[in-house]
């Protein structure tokens, strides 16, 4: 949502003096959005990055197959984007998941700018 703010033309009292008169923003902060990011490595088998997009980040296995194999290209993609709460709460269920099958997978966040 946009707002335009304009500053009010001074106003002069009975002495000459000039007040200028200004408003400020009320401010309704949106809380910040984190980027998470699945890490390219040598080790971890396609197919368990396949299966951890679909199961963690609701992705079909079409996109799942995508998204994994630009992590495998480019070395590493952001795989989706939340509130502080539920990224912490995606990092950890893939970092669980990994170390529990014995894969180096790396999964982390970022906060989006
Ligand atoms: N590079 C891995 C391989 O060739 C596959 C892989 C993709 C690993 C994405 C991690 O986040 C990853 N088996």
């Amino acid at each position: 949502m946009h707002s335009v703010w304009h500053m009010m033309a001074d106003k002069q009292d009975e002495d000459g003096d000039t007040t200028v008169v200004t408003e400020t923003k009320p401010k309704t902060k949106r809380p910040p959005l984190y980027k998470v990011m699945l890490l390219n490595d040598d080790y971890t088998p396609m197919e368990f990055v396949v299966h951890v997009l679909e199961r963690f980040f609701g992705l079909n296995h079409a996109q799942a197959f995508e998204l994994m194999l630009t992590v495998h290209k480019k070395g590493l993609a952001v795989v989706g984007v939340f509130s502080h709460e539920i990224a912490e709460t995606k990092v950890a269920q893939v970092m669980d998941y990994a170390r529990r099958h014995q894969h180096p997978l790396q999964c982390t966040m970022e906060k989006e700018e």
